[in-house]
């Protein structure tokens, strides 16, 4: 799919500030596609469609979860988790995407899981640190992001365990294996 397709698609299910933040993702993902050696077309388009179930009604997204197959898990954890899996789900079926890395890299982008592929990687982290995020350790993750992929997940990641443990919400289990995952295997060089 044309990337200017995409965001037509996109644009009508989100809001203008969450399209900002959708056009801020594109262009970060496609720097690091492109730092990282990743396919620069698929990391657009993964980008393009990251948060496309944002503003599903929280029903509709518990039906998605609970019939097709998504860890039923996911429904005692932050309502925040569920527009990945069902953006997933949704941007193949009504955007008719069926590139199974782009399929996961939405899947994947809020919680990651151990064993993420560079293309979800980038995903994760370009959501994470795109121009229009403002919030303290921000800019370190940039910076890190440059360098080293993995060092700037794991940054990233335990900002978010702190922020969530701060505000005494749940942490959704896959997020402490993706950390751990990460921290066993990351690549030091
Ligand atoms: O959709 P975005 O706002 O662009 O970003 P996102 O998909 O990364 O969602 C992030 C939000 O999800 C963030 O405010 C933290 C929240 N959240 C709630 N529970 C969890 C969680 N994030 C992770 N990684 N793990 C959780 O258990
Ligand atoms: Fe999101
Ligand atoms: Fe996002």
């Amino acid at each position: 799919m044309e990337s200017e397709k995409a965001l037509e698609l996109v644009k009508k299910q989100l809001t203008d500030h969450r399209y900002q933040h959708t056009l801020g993702v594109m262009e970060t993902a496609i720097s690091l596609a492109k730092l990282y050696d990743a396919d620069e077309k698929k990391a657009e388009l993964a980008a393009i469609f990251h948060d496309y179930a944002k503003f599903r009604p929280k029903e509709e997204m518990k039906e998605i979860i609970l019939s097709q197959g998504f860890p039923r898990d996911l429904l005692d954890y932050n309502a925040e988790l569920w527009h990945a899996p069902v953006g997933s789900y949704l941007v193949e079926k009504e955007a008719g995407v069926t590139d199974p890395e782009i399929l996961a890299a939405i899947r994947f982008h809020t919680s990651g899981r151990p064993g993420m592929t560079l293309l979800e990687k980038i995903i994760y982290l370009a959501d994470y640190i795109e121009p229009g995020r403002h919030f303290p350790g921000v800019d370190e993750v940039r910076e890190l992001a440059r360098k080293n992929l993995d060092l700037a997940l794991i940054k990233s990641i335990q900002n978010t365990i702190i922020f969530l443990l701060k505000k005494n919400q749940t942490v959704y289990p896959d997020t402490f294996y993706t950390y751990n995952d990460l921290l066993k295997n990351r690549r030091i060089d």
